[in-house]
């Protein structure tokens, strides 16, 4: 892609200003995709109630009216003849519609028989965070009340863990940015570390454009020329890998050149003196040996940063999803506070969510050890209040699971024999892509919810049609950490049923029904702020309304008169003392490096014009005339060492597996280095490749850093 891309190309113009016609009604709401959520209206056309378009939603304080071309063509999606619109039985490798009380007596057996069988925890439930704040909880809920299992993790943990992880030991509270967007605008300095924004947050860009007008300076730490490095400052070209050792290096410049905000250090901040010595021998040099970086460039990068009055450094999943992952944001966040900027207006640091509800669907119990409101299983006290909120016995409460990829160990060793998929797809996303496809083969049930057929769905003894996010309303919670509401756009398609009508109804069949009596995602809701009041992540002075007359309204809030949390930190960290914990810096490897026979440096990631495993976009016309197919983004030096030219195939080999696609060449990215798109299965799948090497606190894969040999096929 990026060869071809010119800045901003992504975003739609004013120009398209009122697309809507007469006839038409307009239902406000966000795009289904990543964690911008812009806001937008969809047109429906009132006579059929056909739903015909998008339209952006120009008085939303964070995107403006600004879209890109995953989101304007979401609407297409919604009445796709691909929908599955009643439940699917697999019978001698065939699916077979049938009705829901069929697939429900199916289930109903299946799972009872495995449970009694392997006892309670031989069920899993692999979740999602594409879906509402309502949904989240629910499939929370429903593992550990209407399945009783401890087995429950979802496809966050690929996305946001590391960054919840080094939020979490830095700040005490993980809440993905510390300053409202827009703000942004006013900043003098970002530090944008392992995100392609300009491809993947398209719509941020503007505010980034706005403060660059007014002078700011910008560094992008990418092993690629991504769209937006092309007008940094600096580009710090790193090596896959190295990002503690490029954040040390710029932190012993910082030290070294007086930049240190010493004030806020010494009165906000812990460690600074083991920082200190950790990064005592991190010279441009050194730095440089380890990173790839020459030193002017570094030495460059950091005066930027030490001088800019206001800065913000935003991370994403470049530096995120390594096993050293979380070690990777402490130290940038640390970059942030030695400047004294977290707390303060226009300031700050922040990753940038992935999925749309990403940050809301990671505080309301789909994660393994994780209760509503980002309380810990581990902790008594939790688990008794949660308890009471759901009319359970606290000794009823499974213990904390596995990680998502550990999942797919318990399958392989017997422990887990039956699943439910909701929301993801992972036999395209997850790492480690054969083992993992393997693991789906193995099961002795499985059942997958979703509205089109996915790859892992084609492994399924059961699929269940579900709404997508415009049949439905709820609340997702934005990049900002914003509470805001997605609204009904039309009845559901067909036979399908929200996810959380469709948990509630298995939990009944497993006797659990009073436990799921709800009626509306808003009662849903209104239980959910009850068991979020009081924990870090609370929600309970958080009303429907009140998001509609304020915008949203940002978490933490407490109380209905609360006015909400834009900015976190003003006065004191989440932390038990209320100071923030400094990374200490400790160079460690990647899980592989390159060896004589895997020479080269595979990563992984994204374009514009897809999301995700691709289940969705690969359905859209459009976009799949933008980018058909996955690609080998490749130096012209280094294809020419290996023979190959523009559009050859070339084929790929790991420790893992192997693959074939066609080279791309660009300058843009590290002559020792590979990028390769993951949207896409089967033999297109780059998954087959990768590491699922693990952060040790995060359990993050490590999906941007393997090591690979290539030649011509
Ligand atoms: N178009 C589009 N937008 C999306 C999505 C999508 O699928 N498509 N998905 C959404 C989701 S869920 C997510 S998580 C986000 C992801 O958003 P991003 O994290 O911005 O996207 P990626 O392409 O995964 O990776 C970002 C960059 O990391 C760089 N990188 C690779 N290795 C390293 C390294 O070792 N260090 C550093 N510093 N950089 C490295 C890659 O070159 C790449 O440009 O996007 C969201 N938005
Ligand atoms: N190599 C490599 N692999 C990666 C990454 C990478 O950078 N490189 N990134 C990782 C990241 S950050 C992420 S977030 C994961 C994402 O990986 P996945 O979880 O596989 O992502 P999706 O494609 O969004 O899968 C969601 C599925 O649920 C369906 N769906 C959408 N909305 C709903 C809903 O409301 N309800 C239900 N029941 N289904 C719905 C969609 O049709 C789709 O089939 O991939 C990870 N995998
Ligand atoms: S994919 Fe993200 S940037 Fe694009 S329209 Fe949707 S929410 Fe906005
Ligand atoms: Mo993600």
């Amino acid at each position: 892609m990026s060869q071809l891309v010119k800045q901003d190309q992504f975003v739609t113009r004013d120009n398209v200003k009122n697309l809507h016609k007469p006839g038409e009604k307009l239902i406000t709401t966000h795009c289904c995709y990543c964690g911008m959520q812009c806001g937008m209206h969809i047109r429906v056309e009132e006579k059929t109630g056909k739903v015909v378009g998008v339209e952006p939603r120009y008085d939303w304080p964070v995107t403006k009216g600004k879209m890109c071309p995953k989101g304007v063509t979401a609407y297409q999606t919604i009445e796709h003849p691909d929908r599955i619109t009643k439940p699917l039985i697999k019978k001698n490798g065939q699916f077979h519609a049938v009705s829901w009380k069929e697939a429900l007596d199916y289930i109903e057996s299946n799972f009872k028989r495995i449970q009694r069988d392997h006892g309670k925890d031989a069920l899993s439930v692999f979740g999602g965070v594409s879906m509402t704040n309502e949904k989240c909880y629910l499939v929370g809920k429903y593992a550990r009340v209407g399945l009783g299992t401890r087995y429950i993790d979802y496809n966050g943990r690929f996305c946001m863990s590391s960054a919840a992880g080094g939020m979490l030991k830095t700040f005490g509270i993980d809440r993905g940015m510390t300053l409202p967007v827009p703000e942004l605008e006013h900043t003098d300095c970002f530090f944008l570390a392992g995100s392609n924004s300009a491809e993947c947050h398209p719509t941020s860009t503007q505010w980034l454009w706005k403060a660059k007008d007014k002078g700011a300076k910008l560094i992008v730490a990418d092993p690629r020329e991504v769209p937006i490095a092309r007008v940094a400052d600096v580009h710090l070209d790193l090596k896959p890998g190295t990002d503690s050792a490029l954040a040390a290096g710029i932190i012993h410049l910082l030290i070294k050149e007086g930049y240190v905000d010493n004030e806020y250090v010494q009165e906000r901040c812990n460690n600074f003196e083991e920082l200190k010595q950790s990064v005592a021998h991190c010279t441009p040099e050194y730095t440089s040996q380890l990173t790839g970086v020459v030193v002017e460039k570094l030495v460059k990068a950091a005066h930027i940063y030490g001088q800019s009055p206001r800065s913000v450094v935003m991370f994403a999943r470049g530096v995120e999803q390594q096993s050293k992952g979380v070690h990777n944001v402490q130290m940038y966040i640390t970059m942030s506070l030695l400047r004294g900027m977290v707390g303060k207006f226009a300031s700050g640091c922040g990753t940038f969510t992935g999925q749309g509800n990403g940050q809301g669907g990671r505080e309301h119990g789909q994660k393994a050890d994780l209760l509503p409101g980002y309380r810990k299983l581990t902790d008594p006290k939790a688990v008794e209040y949660i308890s009471g909120v759901w009319g359970i016995d606290p000794k009823d409460m499974p213990q904390p699971g596995v990680s998502a990829y550990e999942m797919f160990d318990l399958i392989h060793n017997n422990t887990i024999r039956g699943m439910h998929v909701i929301c993801s797809n992972p036999a395209v996303s997850a790492p480690n892509g054969n083992y993992v496809n393997e693991a789906f083969k193995k099961l002795d049930f499985l059942v997958v919810s979703d509205f089109f057929l996915s790859e892992t769905a084609e492994h399924a003894d059961v699929v269940l049609p579900t709404t997508t996010w415009a049949e439905d309303e709820g609340t997702t919670t934005n990049l900002e950490g914003r509470v805001i509401r997605v609204r009904k756009v039309r009845d559901p398609l067909g036979e399908s049923k929200p996810d959380w009508e469709i948990v509630s109804l298995i939990a009944e069949r497993m006797g659990k029904g009073k436990f799921f009596p709800y009626q509306t995602a808003h009662e849903i809701f209104e239980e959910f702020r009850v068991a979020s009041k009081g924990g870090p992540a609370d929600y309970y002075g958080i009303t429907w309304d009140r998001i509609d007359k304020e915008d949203g309204v940002f978490w933490p809030c407490p109380s209905e008169d609360h006015p909400g949390s834009p900015h976190m930190f003003k006065e004191r960290f989440g932390t038990e003392d209320g100071k923030a914990n400094l990374g200490v810096f400790n160079w460690t490897e990647p899980g592989e490096t390159q060896s004589a026979e895997y020479p080269l440096v595979l990563t992984t990631g994204r374009v514009v014009f897809h999301y995700l495993s691709g289940n969705q976009t690969r359905r859209v016309d459009f976009l799949m005339e933008q980018c058909p197919l996955p690609y080998a983004e490749m130096h012209p030096e280094l294809a020419a060492r290996n023979n190959l030219a523009n559009g050859d195939k070339v084929k790929l080999t790991t420790r893992r597996g192997h693959m074939t696609v066609d080279v791309r060449l660009t300058k843009t990215i590290r002559k020792d280095t590979i990028f390769i798109p993951y949207h896409w299965g089967k033999e297109l799948s780059v998954n087959q490749l990768t590491n699922p090497a693990l952060d040790p606190y995060s359990r993050m894969p490590e999906f941007k850093v393997c090591a690979v040999k290539i030649e011509k096929a």
